[in-house]
């Protein structure tokens, strides 16, 4: 057992934060895998502190969104789910899952390259099912013009000639360089105001550790319903009001914690 499982199978389950601290494991224990980039633990630490103010549930704005999401992907022709380290040390299995349930391939698009981490994320991925992860070799890699990060290089049967690509856990310009090429864009992002949440056509504002299971679960309802009704899921859907929705959110839940906090301080 490693030091870092040790230190995680101490922490009670009972503990208030149990959760949180289950997945900062989970996060730390990649990165000593290589699954990880250290970047990888500040961005986590950011997700963590959206995911405070904005109550760590699913909120109704994001169950909206997670529908919409899963609707997007089944019509798509040629939907791609990009990976990067975080995504996978959280939910490998989940991204397996739903890869298998909407027939769109992984693949593994990283901003921080270091010899031997595709081949971790590879193969973490393959320990749950995963049949074929593009994104592996180099040598047919395309390059995005519209990008200048290691993200520009993309598998030709992946993100190049997708239609769709659901990107989680994003940084900066990404969504906008695929956006400028005509993909379109759902992204998993605990940050309302970011770059990405802003240009992606579908923005989940939840944590990916709740998501990616409940996008599972809903692809099981959504599969076998017609395009019609599919469609009808995307016309009724509004981003900007999922953006509007998060940020009003935000303010009432911390103004609610503020009158607990001072309830606590007042006695
Ligand atoms: O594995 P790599 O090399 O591709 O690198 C991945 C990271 C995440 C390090 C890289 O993309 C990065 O630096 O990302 P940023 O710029 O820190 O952006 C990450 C965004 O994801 C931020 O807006 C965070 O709030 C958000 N975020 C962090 N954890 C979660 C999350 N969103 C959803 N669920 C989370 N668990």
């Amino acid at each position: 057992m490693s030091f870092n499982e040790k230190q995680a199978s101490e922490v009670p389950t009972n503990h208030p934060r149990y959760l949180s601290l289950k997945y900062r494991h989970k996060i730390i224990d990649g990165m000593h895998n290589l699954v990880v980039t250290e970047a990888g633990l500040i961005a986590h630490g950011r997700g963590e502190c959206f995911d405070y103010i904005l109550g760590e549930k699913t909120n109704e704005f994001a169950d909206k969104a997670i529908k919409a999401a899963v609707a997007l992907l089944i019509l798509a022709k040629h939907p791609t789910i990009s990976v990067n380290g975080n995504a996978a040390a959280l939910c490998a299995k989940d991204l397996v899952l739903l890869s298998q349930y909407t027939n769109a391939p992984l693949e593994i698009n990283l901003f921080y390259r270091k010899e031997g981490r595709i081949e971790a994320i590879k193969s973490l991925l393959e320990s749950y099912g995963a049949s074929r992860v593009l994104g592996t070799e180099p040598s047919r890699m395309i390059e995005i013009e519209e990008l200048s990060s290691n993200r520009r290089k993309v598998d030709p049967e992946g993100i190049h000639s997708s239609d769709v690509v659901l990107v989680p856990l994003e940084d900066g310009d990404r969504t906008e360089a695929l956006k400028r090429i005509g993909k379109k864009i759902i992204a998993v992002d605990l940050n309302p105001l970011s770059r990405t949440s802003i240009w992606a056509d579908i923005t989940i504002i939840d944590n990916i550790v709740r998501t990616l299971p409940k996008m599972v679960e809903i692809c099981k309802e959504l599969k076998n319903k017609n395009k019609q009704y599919l469609n009808k899921i995307l016309t009724d859907y509004n981003n900007h009001k999922t953006i509007q929705d998060a940020l009003n959110h935000i303010i009432k839940y911390v103004k609610s914690q503020k009158r607990k906090a001072f309830e606590i301080l007042k006695n």
